[in-house]
């Protein structure tokens, strides 16, 4: 283009550029770059490894959620937040027991959301020697480490590898808005990747999300490389699976799929109303294989590529994310009807990476696909709800409902056979309740003198995790199972 430009409007901008300069010369600051270095945190202190090791739940912190529906952010500034290593099986395809290595007992592992500024201090035990309750074989122990893409750390420090047995430590500040996996970095980091050992940092912008949504989700992407175990092990009845290394040198996957599990998301979809706006962060970790995200009967209203706002693209019908690439993208849900997620490298479509957003999913059940947990009776009261959810990340490393015992009591029925002054109590404060009350007593001997580890709860917590026992109690028997050790 070519624009004339008269002297006379020349010597206007002129003096207008030297008025703005003037300004700085005056102190008003230049806008200020939000990736200022100066402002960043860039040395946090040394990570610490000792030989302490936790024994409670796999996965702890308010800033962590379990499956595809993302919970709001913490405002702590300060995350908390442990995630164990743990060998388990888990199952991909219906069917398909494969021996896992995870984060926090699941794959994906829990996803862990900041906001930029916040700091997480974050601790992990590596409890790969730990034996599975209700599981006989189990990968050998082995060395394990924690990779934050979302951090900016001495790799040598921080992402050290950790023997079985020993935790690690260590703190950083999030510094950049995004969308940023976290996988295992001990080598071979292929095998570790492949078996399981993944997850997603989602950092906020400092001031927020640009828009608002009426519902949010987080779909991770990854590939499995299995074959049928040569020693011929089973796991539950069904054939084992393990990793098969010659597929994954050459990229050939047995599965894609979404949030861990073949066809993720098709039996139960994700729920959203029609006219609704939804965000969705997704993240591809591969490890070797390229996502075309897509959503059949929408468009990509906006794409934030890595999940950060900076990075934006308007109407997108799919965007391409290599090995742990990311994007948050945000559209309407038009009409009723059940909108198609899927790779739309339609090979990786066919290996199961597909998944459902619906106006006729049932909100409650939405978790369920991915616990494992067979999708039965869900329970609708706030309280319940969240008693449920709080249960199945906190306390399934140990209980079962209605699928017999595991290291502590199956909690179906425990309603019928404690009042809730007792249980209140017991929620409370195991340790005074085995000094002093004769059924804790004799319930300690029962259970190899194991005492329930003090699980912090708040009282707010306690009358959930009650409300949810009577629910659990008010089922027709054998409605409600979950074990979380499928
Ligand atoms: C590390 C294992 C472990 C974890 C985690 C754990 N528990 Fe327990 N729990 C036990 C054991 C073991 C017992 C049996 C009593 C004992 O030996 O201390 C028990 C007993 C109980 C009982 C009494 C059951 C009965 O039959 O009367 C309830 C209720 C209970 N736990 C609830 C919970 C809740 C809720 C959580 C999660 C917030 C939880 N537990 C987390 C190990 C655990
Ligand atoms: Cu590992």
């Amino acid at each position: 283009m070519n624009t004339v430009r008269t002297p006379a409007r020349l010597v206007r901008s002129l003096a207008a550029a030297a008025l703005l300069l003037a300004g700085c010369d005056q102190g008003a600051r230049p806008p200020s770059d939000p990736y200022d270095v100066g402002k960043m945190d860039l040395k946090p202190a040394p990570a610490k490894v000792g030989s302490e090791r936790h024994q409670g739940a796999f996965a702890e912190g308010d800033a962590l959620s379990m499956g595809a529906e993302l919970k709001r952010l913490d405002p702590s500034p300060v995350k908390t937040v442990r995630l164990d290593t743990a060998h388990k099986i888990i199952e991909i395809a219906p069917g398909v027991k494969f021996s896992a290595w995870t984060f926090g007992n699941q794959v994906p592992g829990p996803t862990i959301r900041a906001r930029v500024g916040d700091k997480i201090k974050f601790s992990m035990t590596n409890r790969s020697d730990e034996p599975v309750p209700g599981v006989q074989v189990t990968a050998a122990p082995m060395m394990h480490s924690m990779d934050f893409h979302a951090a900016m750390v001495s790799p040598q420090d921080k992402y050290r590898s950790i023997a079985p047995g020993q935790t690690i430590e260590f703190e950083f500040t999030v510094n950049y808005p995004g969308i940023f996996m976290y996988h295992c970095g001990t080598p071979m980091i292929l095998e570790h990747i492949a078996s399981g050992m993944y997850g997603a940092v989602i950092v906020e912008p400092r001031a927020g999300y640009p828009t608002k949504v009426d519902r949010e989700y987080v779909i991770v992407q990854s590939e499995f490389y299995t074959k049928p175990d040569p020693e011929k092990r089973k796991a539950d009845g069904a054939p084992l699976h393990v990793l098969d290394g010659d597929r994954l040198r050459a990229s050939q996957p047995t599965y894609t799929v979404f949030n861990g599990v073949h066809n993720g998301m098709v039996k139960t979809p994700l729920a959203a109303k029609s006219g609704e706006r939804v965000r969705l962060h997704v993240l591809n970790v591969g490890p070797s294989k390229t996502s075309s995200f897509h959503i059949v009967g929408t468009i990509f209203d906006r794409v934030w590529i890595e999940g950060n706002p900076d990075n934006q693209f308007r109407g997108m019908q799919t965007v391409l994310l290599g090995s742990s690439n990311s994007a948050t993208v945000e559209f309407m849900i038009p009409e009723a009807g059940s909108y198609i997620m899927a790779d739309h490298h339609f090979a990786n479509a066919s290996q199961g990476a597909i998944g459902l957003i619906s106006t006729d999913a049932k909100p409650e059940s939405k978790d369920l696909e991915h616990h494992n947990i067979p999708a039965s009776a869900a329970p609708s009261d706030p309280d319940t709800v969240q008693g449920k959810l709080n249960f199945e990340s906190k306390c399934l490393a140990c209980h079962s409902v209605g699928e017999g015992r595991k290291l502590g009591p199956d909690v179906a029925g425990v309603t019928k056979r404690r009042s809730d002054a007792w249980l209140a109590r017991w929620l409370k404060a195991p340790e005074k309740m085995l000094e002093m009350d004769a059924d804790a007593k004799a319930m300690l001997k029962e259970f190899n003198n194991l005492p329930m580890p003090n699980q912090s709860l708040s009282d707010v917590e306690v009358k959930q995790y009650i409300k949810y026992f009577h629910w659990i109690d008010a089922q027709p028997a054998g409605a409600v199972k979950a074990s979380g050790a499928h």
